[in-house]
């Protein structure tokens, strides 16, 4: 469990975490391969969310996704992409949090995965919080804990403002 001064110290730059849905790259769940094929390839982001019409998460893709999908025996065919929609190879196990979410969940969930989407309580998907901000916050808590706290050694460590 994270303790209360720990946690207050993450917290106090979380006006950055969430990086808004308007600045993230996304597909739809009906946008054809080929097109998301161009897309990661433009944006060069590894993996990216997918939504469905209404604006709810519904996966994940990724450019290696894609690719594998044009590998024929003697090599790269772009035409294999030809029919095939995102939804057909899209990663649909989407570990995501509320909006104003534990703080312990986020944490957790960013051991394994580079960025986490935010919905709303309609499901909306509202945003990223990447692993970039969430180091940010260890990095201030790191830089400030020992000169706004005593620490106080004990079998487990007690923090006296
Ligand atoms: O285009 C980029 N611009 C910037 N400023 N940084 C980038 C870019 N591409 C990669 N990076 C850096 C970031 O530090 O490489 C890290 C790993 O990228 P990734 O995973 O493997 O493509 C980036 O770390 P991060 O900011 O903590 O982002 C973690 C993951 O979140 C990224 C990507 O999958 C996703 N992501 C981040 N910003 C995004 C996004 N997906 C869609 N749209 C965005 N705006």
């Amino acid at each position: 469990m994270i303790g209360q001064t720990v946690k207050e110290l993450l917290l106090e730059k979380q006006e950055n975490f969430l990086i808004d849905g308007d600045k993230v790259a996304t597909l739809l769940d009906t946008h054809p391969l080929t097109h998301a094929f161009l897309v990661l390839t433009k944006v060069g982001y590894t993996k990216i969310p997918v939504l469905n019409s209404d604006d709810e998460l519904v996966g994940f893709i990724g450019l290696a996704q894609v690719v594998d999908n044009m590998l024929a025996i003697d090599g790269v065919d772009f035409a294999q992409l030809d029919g095939k929609i995102v939804s057909d190879v899209m990663d649909s196990e989407v570990a995501s949090i509320r909006e104003f979410d534990d703080v312990e969940r986020l944490f957790h969930l960013a051991v394994d995965h580079a960025f986490i989407p935010v919905t709303n309580e309609k499901n909306e998907f509202i945003g990223i919080v990447t692993r970039r901000e969430l180091f940010k916050a260890i990095n201030h808590l790191i830089h400030t804990i020992e000169s706004d706290y005593d620490i106080l050694k004990k079998k487990n460590y007690e923090l006296v403002k």
